[in-house]
């Protein structure tokens, strides 16, 4: 436990509000999680999976209205609504407040007060923040603990000091009505209630890590990016770490835990994954930009995950992970999910806990966005980076979506400035992580979209200041699309392991070891350059999704005209520029 005043009086006087009938101060001991585990599982709230197959994990239900994350229920409660920005939900901070301790009011009574001390980072770490979250649900504790470092070892980093995060979670009634998920970036706190959904509740994760540390970052100098990293090691034995923002379920885990292809296996190539969701990017003192990942697990999409496309996921998830909505095989007590395999259990209970049989019934099974929480340190193929407090030095970053059409395969950036273009134009197919249609394209900048704190406006100036303090040593900007369609609805480019064959271009690029051909949108890779031995896959065909097609683009320069028109003066005028150039290019 700890003396902090700041933490013994912000919890005293939640404890005043919800009125708990026991307060848990979380240890991080296996011991106090084994007794939670064991309750969680005496109510239904969890259900223990097989322990020979799958040992120390566990099933979890969340209500059926609450799958997601819910992005128009997020606000941002900043003093000022211009902070806030045209692409957030506003209220004004002292109204918020009101109304959600209106909701969270005795929303414990018969229930127990959690209270988790976590690091975000390695315990000690320049990078690392700390946050409190108090909760009342055990699946919450359970799931902090996989994802974040939980336990007495923070109160000492901590000490007296009142730099820390405050979260406050109110499970409530799950009324859908009353949900809310509000950050007051000027007073570090948080507070989410009527939830029990991952993203909206685990709040060291998007909340902390990208909503309230982007606006720390830019006050203090530094990034948070809803970024994967990983480092390719080449056969030399030299490793390259390279960050990459998608949109959320748009490819961030599968590419994070990517295994080569097998000739560039036999070679010696290796992936090793540093994080698949968030980066912490700072200056070091060498001038370049380094990384963390602030995690210390995943929280994965299932479906789609198995032994062919991401075989270092499925092993992540074979022993103390805990799995959300998926489909329960009654058989042998085990999961399944859409995309396993091809052998759906017949006696099994669907997501919300029906009955449901995988050969005969019509319905998917499993949530499309069910997902699993698996510790870091399962991961085959974990960096030997990642639990170093310094980082890792960055050489490329890359942006992408899910586009059908328009982008390509792979280009670079001409330099830094059009790279943050690149970012703020990007644009995707929506998905199932967060509520609402599924499949229509919306600009989502840097796949920031949902999780930037302040005003989008003033992170893309915050971007274009950090590419001035790099100066020369900058990673390289890239935009990658895997999710090119044919006109049978079909992916062009196979993906998964063998996006690897689009890295190497990337890392090729960064040692300017390789040409490239110069277009209106940046630097396309010419075809020749990208290996494809070992790949069924001919060369008109990657041609062919290389391709910059000028009349799809110009359509693209008006939609970004549409949507740059949102930020108004907030809007750098080196986007603008890059804008007119984009324009003029089209043109020529
Ligand atoms: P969040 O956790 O929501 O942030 O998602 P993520 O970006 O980590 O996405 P993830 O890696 O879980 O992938 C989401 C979906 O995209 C899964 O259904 C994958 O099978 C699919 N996917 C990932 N990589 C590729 C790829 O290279 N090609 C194709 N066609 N699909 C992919
Ligand atoms: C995402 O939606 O980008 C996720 C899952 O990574 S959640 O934690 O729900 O945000
Ligand atoms: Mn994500």
């Amino acid at each position: 436990m700890t003396k902090n005043e700041s933490v013994l009086n912000w919890i005293e006087n939640m404890k005043k509000l919800v009125n708990p009938d026991k307060v848990m101060w979380i240890d991080g001991s296996e011991e106090q999680l084994n007794q939670l585990r064991a309750e969680a599982c005496s109510t239904g709230e969890m259900i223990k999976l097989n322990e020979e197959k799958l040992p120390g994990c566990y099933l979890h239900r969340t209500a059926v209205n609450d799958v997601a994350r819910v992005e128009g229920r997020t606000y941002i409660c900043s003093r000022k609504e211009e902070d806030a920005g045209p692409t957030n939900n506003w209220m004004e901070p002292q109204a918020a407040y009101k109304m959600l301790f209106d909701i969270a009011k005795d929303s414990y009574k018969g229930r127990t007060m959690y209270v988790i001390p976590y690091s975000m980072g390695p315990i000690g770490s320049p990078f690392a923040k700390i946050g409190v979250e108090l909760t009342d649900s055990i699946y919450v504790v359970m799931n902090m603990s996989i994802m974040t470092r939980v336990g007495e070892k923070v109160w000492e980093v901590l000490g007296d000091s009142n730099d820390w995060v405050r979260g406050l979670h109110c499970k409530c009634n799950i009324d859908e009505e009353k949900r809310y998920i509000c950050h007051f970036p000027e007073d570090n706190t948080i507070i989410s209630v009527n939830s029990g959904y991952g993203g909206n509740v685990l709040l060291g994760k998007k909340c902390f890590a990208l909503r309230i540390a982007s606006y720390q970052g830019k006050t203090e100098g530094w990034m948070a990016e809803h970024m994967l990293i990983l480092g390719l090691e080449n056969p030399k034995g030299e490793v390259k770490y390279i960050t990459a923002a998608f949109p959320s379920a748009c490819g961030k885990t599968n590419l994070a835990m990517l295994i080569p292809p097998e000739g560039y296996r036999a070679k010696g190539y290796k992936v090793w994954t540093v994080g698949d969701d968030i980066a912490w990017m700072r200056i070091g003192p060498d001038g370049r930009l380094w990384a963390i990942n602030p995690e210390n697990g995943f929280f994965g999409v299932a479906p789609g995950t198995n032994e062919k496309s991401n075989p270092n996921a499925l092993h992540t998830t074979r022993q103390g992970t805990i799995f959300t909505n998926v489909v329960h095989n009654l058989d042998d007590n085990t999961v399944w999910w859409e995309g396993l395999d091809k052998n759906p259990p017949e006696h099994a209970e669907n997501w919300k806990g029906e009955p449901w049989n995988g050969k005969t019934s019509t319905e998917k099974g499993a949530h499309p966005n069910s997902r699993f929480t698996a510790p870091a340190k399962n991961c085959p193929c974990i960096s030997s980076e990642f639990e170093n407090g310094a980082g890792v030095p960055i050489s490329a970053i890359v942006f992408g979506g899910r586009r059908a059409q328009t982008t390509p395969l792979v280009y670079q950036s001409r330099d830094w400035n059009n790279g943050v273009f690149v970012g703020s134009i990007m644009a995707s197919e929506t998905t199932a992580a967060a509520t609402g249609a599924v499949g229509v394209v919306r600009r989502d900048p840097m796949a920031m979209l949902p999780f930037c704190g302040y005003h989008m406006g003033d992170y893309f100036k915050h971007w274009i200041e950090m590419g001035q303090k790099l100066g020369d040593k900058a990673p390289k900007i890239f935009n990658v699309n895997w999710f090119r369609l044919d006109e049978n609805g079909n992916f062009i480019w196979p993906g998964f392991g063998d996006n690897l064959r689009v890295l190497e271009w990337i890392i090729k690029r960064c040692e300017g070891e390789v040409d490239a051909q110069e277009t209106a949108i940046g630097y396309v890779p010419y075809a020749e350059d990208i290996n494809l031995e070992g790949l069924d896959f001919s060369i008109d065909t990657l041609k062919s999704i290389l391709e910059v097609n000028n009349d799809q683009w110009s359509k693209e320069a008006e939609g970004i005209e549409e949507f740059y028109k949102k930020f108004g003066d907030k809007l750098p005028k080196e986007l603008r520029d890059q804008l007119d150039t984009l324009k003029a290019n089209l043109k020529k």
